[in-house]
């Protein structure tokens, strides 16, 4: 069984894969996006998963990759082309390798067009390919630098790409007009640049005037990305020290009850629920603040700016939003108590007021 799940980076309109083998638990991570680390970790994390390897699909000119900071935090390992001049990988591929995650495995194929060393990675049943750049949808990647080569490009779509199943899924590195996946077969027909009738020539003669300008990014990235990901020098956006946080793959930093109930005189707590709830059966925990979530946004001021703030309410849930108006309002150390009054009443921790469920009542 195949775990299978596409993110998506707004900010360079790029597609991360994640693929798990459902047994082993083991995962990899095809194209993850530097700025996505945390998030792309607590998708791991609340998976259950283990990463095992990053895998790029070619050396970025838009978006810097997340496999170092990965590697970091989850210990995973590094993999790209050989042929990408890349230095920090712990292995460099090459055509016909296998990479492998449990039971299941992905096959090399080099590409090459859009960039040197760009990759295609095809699942064990060729039932998907992951093309990086080197076939988009309805397009391909562009071919005016990094060692950038129209008629390269052709042949590896063509010769590579193509002669994989018609109903292969097509999994591209990017798309820029809101579609996510495709197949071999409705490349054939439909891609205006490689499919229907068209030769290398055609092909040659359309990438010679797309007239695109270079990526925004591009002078930061491609070096960047030559080293992994690796920053050179600049400090990492740290994570909040205050307490030991969980960040939620909802983008959520999370303190879990035990802590709170040990370090309650060193927050403020905020409580978000109605007022009758604050006085009702779950009660509340002693020296809370009571603000309802829906007079937050006015009443921010009566919380002590510099203090770190743990939000609670009934579930978690209204309290999680209570920390983006927070954070809106400019406070940096904030938490929201994970569970809520409900988790928080089930480990049978101290409360003000409400029923004492441990009397038997
Ligand atoms: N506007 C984008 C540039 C996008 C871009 O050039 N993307 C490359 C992939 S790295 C490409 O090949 N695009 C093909 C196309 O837009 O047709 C940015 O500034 O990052
Ligand atoms: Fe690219």
């Amino acid at each position: 069984m195949l775990v299978f799940r596409q993110m998506f980076d707004a900010q360079s309109s790029t597609y991360t894969y994640l693929l798990a083998d459902a047994a082993s638990r083991e995962c990899v991570l095809i194209d993850p996006v530097f700025e996505q680390g945390r998030r792309d970790a607590a998708f791991v994390a609340e998976l259950g998963l283990t990463l095992i390897w990053t895998l790029e699909t070619h050396v970025h000119a838009d978006h810097i990759t997340g496999a170092w900071l990965l590697k970091q935090r989850l210990g995973s390992k590094i993999a790209l082309a050989e042929a990408s001049g890349a230095a920090g990988a712990d292995r460099l591929l090459r055509d016909g390798d296998r990479v492998s995650f449990g039971d299941r495995f992905l096959e090399v194929r080099a590409t090459p067009g859009h960039t040197g060393g760009c990759l295609t990675y095809v699942l064990d049943d060729w039932s998907r390919a992951f093309t990086g750049d080197a076939l988009l949808i309805r397009g391909c990647g562009r071919t005016d630098f990094q060692q950038g080569d129209a008629g390269t490009l052709f042949r590896s779509i063509r010769d590579r790409i193509f002669t994989l199943p018609d109903a292969c899924r097509i999994y591209p590195g990017h798309d820029y007009r809101g579609a996510t996946a495709t197949s071999v077969g409705e490349e054939k027909r439909f891609n205006p640049r490689v499919g229907g009738a068209g030769n290398e020539k055609d092909f040659v003669g359309h990438m010679a005037h797309l007239g695109l300008p270079h990526p925004k990014q591009m002078d930061i990235a491609v070096p960047a990305n030559l080293r992994c990901g690796r920053p050179d020098g600049a400090s990492l956006p740290a994570d909040p020290d205050w307490a030991p946080l969980n960040l939620t793959f909802a983008g959520i930093w999370e303190v879990r009850p035990h802590w709170l109930e040990e370090h309650a005189g060193e927050v403020q707590i905020l409580d978000v629920r109605e007022p009758d709830e604050f006085i009702g059966a779950l009660g509340h925990i002693e020296g809370a603040l009571s603000i309802p979530l829906g007079q937050l946004a006015a009443r921010g001021a009566e919380l002590s700016p510099g203090k770190p703030t743990v939000t609670v309410c009934r579930s978690g849930g209204r309290s999680a939003q209570a920390t983006v108006i927070l954070q809106r309002q400019g406070f940096d150390k904030i938490a929201n108590l994970a569970g809520g009054m409900l988790l928080w009443n089930a480990e049978m921790r101290p409360k003000a007021g409400g029923i004492d469920y441990d009397a038997g009542l």
